[in-house]
């Protein structure tokens, strides 16, 4: 009854064919407009031409819809005051009519909802830097300990403790897979100095390995990092002093709760005069695309 499944999507899930959710915090606090909108559209071509029928969600009017037309895409993309939504205020957002976003904790709820099991982003939240003062983690790694969803990114947006976030995940259970890697990968950069856990090297292994995890320890995702492509990454010695600055002004400015994350990424975005903008549209399709050959092994 909150849920509003496009039909296509609809038809889809009800014929077992391959589907991939596509999260909205990206679109409405992740990037500037217009290349939100450019990004929106191609991540449902990628996954299309990885031959699965995309299903971006967000909270219009009360209800979650998954699968959003082109025209909700654009307007969603300009509108303003869209709250961005996780596991703690969705039912808040349909419950007051309002308008909502949903980061990778709320689309992995509403994907699980509609029986969804893969969904790509660009990079998962992490724990922030200095958590152990602020406590700011994000709730998408409970989500993930929580629900039975696999979230194909480019790692943790190394704007986080990289380390913690991997400490973290281990601790609550999740798998994080390296594809066709060891590293665990660093968002913008294809190396982070870290050991990715785990490593698989094809979609169709990978889609193996979730039916095994769902059947001895269902209820849970699982994190399948896809490096950014080499000739679209900032390599991690370049960003580590963009990411300091930004991390710094946040800091001094009082940057606080959900805030933060969108801020960084757009102090980034300037700060590299739109390179690691380019980087981020670019990983998001890379993710799209595997996430489209995943779903369609399972
Ligand atoms: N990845 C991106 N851009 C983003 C995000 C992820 O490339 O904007 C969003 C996701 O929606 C993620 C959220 O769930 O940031 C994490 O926010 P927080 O740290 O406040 O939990
Ligand atoms: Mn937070």
């Amino acid at each position: 009854m909150h849920l509003k499944i496009d039909p296509e999507v609809r038809r889809a899930l009800q014929g077992k064919r391959p589907v991939v959710a596509l999260e909205s915090t990206i679109i409405t606090h992740g990037m500037p407009y217009p290349e939100n909108l450019a990004t929106a559209r191609s991540l449902e071509s990628q996954v299309r031409n990885g031959g699965a029928v995309p299903a971006t969600i967000a909270v219009i009017g009360g209800v979650i819809c998954v699968g959003l037309s082109d025209p909700e895409l654009e307007w969603l993309a300009s509108a303003k005051n869209v709250l961005k939504l996780s596991r703690n205020d969705l039912a808040y957002a349909l419950a007051a009519k309002k308008i909502g976003s949903t980061t990778v904790a709320a689309t992995m709820i509403a994907a699980h909802l509609a029986g969804i099991k893969v969904f790509a982003t660009g990079g998962i939240g992490g724990v922030h830097r200095g958590a152990e003062t602020s406590f700011d983690i994000s709730a998408d790694l409970e989500e993930l300990a929580r629900t039975q969803v696999a979230v194909v990114c480019a790692g943790a947006k190394a704007i986080l403790d990289l380390p913690k976030t991997l400490e973290y995940l281990e601790t609550r259970g999740v798998p994080v897979i390296g594809y066709e890697t060891d590293e665990f990968p660093a968002f913008w950069s294809r190396t982070s100095g870290l050991k990715s856990p785990l490593r698989l090297d094809t979609p169709a292994e990978i889609a193996h390995f979730l039916e095994v995890k769902w059947e001895i320890t269902p209820g849970g995702g699982a994190v399948i990092c896809n490096p950014v492509p080499q000739a679209d990454e900032i390599p991690f010695q370049e960003m580590r002093s963009y990411i300091d600055t930004a991390v710094s002004e946040a800091d001094r400015y009082g940057i606080k709760g959900k805030a933060v994350t969108p801020y960084i990424l757009a102090r980034i975005v300037e700060i590299t005069g739109g390179r690691s903008l380019r980087t981020n549209m670019a990983l998001a399709q890379n993710n799209a695309r595997l996430a489209a050959e995943i779903a369609s092994h399972l």
